[in-house]
C-alpha cells in the first residue's frame, strides 16, 4: 500500500469546483479530504487569494512517480497553464504531492528534482500544515516532525492567523 498527502489549491476561476475536479479524477484512491481554507497568496503576493485543502490518498499499485502524474492529470482537468516566469504565480489547480510512504509505511525521501519527496516547502506553509492536521492530529512531515509543532513555529504565526475556514465549501463527493 503506498498512501501520499496531497494538497489542493486555486485561485483562478471557480475555485471550489477546480478543488472537486482534482478530488473527482484522484476517484477511488481518495481516502480523507480536509475543508476548505481561504488563505493569502504565498511566494507572491500580486495575485488573488487561494483556496487549499488537503487530501491523503491511498492506492496499493501506485509508486511515488504514479501520485506525481495524478496530480498532473487532475491540474490538466481544470485546464492548468503553466507561466514559467511566475513558478509561484496564479493556477487555476495546483496539485502538490507532499509526502509518500510506501508499502511498508516508510517514508520515501528522494532528491530527484522531478518529484523531490518530502515537498521541499511544505514546512513553510501553513496552508498545506493546518488541512493536513485537521485530518490527521498526530501527523508528521517526513524530516521536520508533527505537523502541530510546525505550525506552532513563529515563522507561520502570521500566515495561520491569516487563513480562514471556509465550512461553507464543501469538497466531499454528493453522488
Ligand atoms: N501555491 C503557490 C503559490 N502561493 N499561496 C497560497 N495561499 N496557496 C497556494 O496553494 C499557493 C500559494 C504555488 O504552488
Ligand atoms: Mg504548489
Ligand atoms: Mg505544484
Amino acid at each position: 500500500m503506498s498512501r501520499a498527502v496531497l494538497a489542493i489549491g486555486s485561485n483562478l476561476g471557480d475555485r471550489a469546483a477546480h478543488l472537486r475536479t482534482a478530488v473527482a479524477v484522484l476517484g477511488r484512491c481518495v481516502r480523507h479530504v480536509s475543508g476548505v481554507y481561504e488563505t493569502p497568496p504565498w511566494g507572491d503576493t500580486e495575485q488573488p487569494s487561494y483556496l487549499n485543502a488537503v487530501v491523503l490518498a491511498a492506492d496499493p499499485a501506485a509508486a511515488p512517480r504514479d501520485w506525481l502524474e495524478r496530480a498532473r492529470a487532475c491540474e490538466a482537468a481544470a485546464g492548468r497553464e503553466r507561466d514559467p516566469a511566475r513558478r509561484f504565480g496564479p493556477r487555476t489547480l495546483d496539485v502538490d504531492v507532499i509526502a509518500v510512504w510506501d508499502a511498508d509505511g516508510r517514508p520515501v525521501v528522494s532528491d530527484d528534482p522531478y518529484l523531490t519527496l518530502p515537498h521541499p516547502r511544505a514546512h513553510l506553509r501553513a496552508f498545506v500544515l493546518r488541512p493536513w492536521l485537521d485530518l490527521e492530529a498526530d501527523g508528521e512531515l517526513p524530516g521536520h516532525g508533527p505537523l502541530a509543532a510546525l505550525l506552532n513555529a513563529p515563522e507561520l504565526a502570521g500566515d495561520v492567523a491569516a487563513m480562514t475556514p471556509r465550512p461553507d465549501l464543501s469538497l466531499e463527493s454528493t453522488t
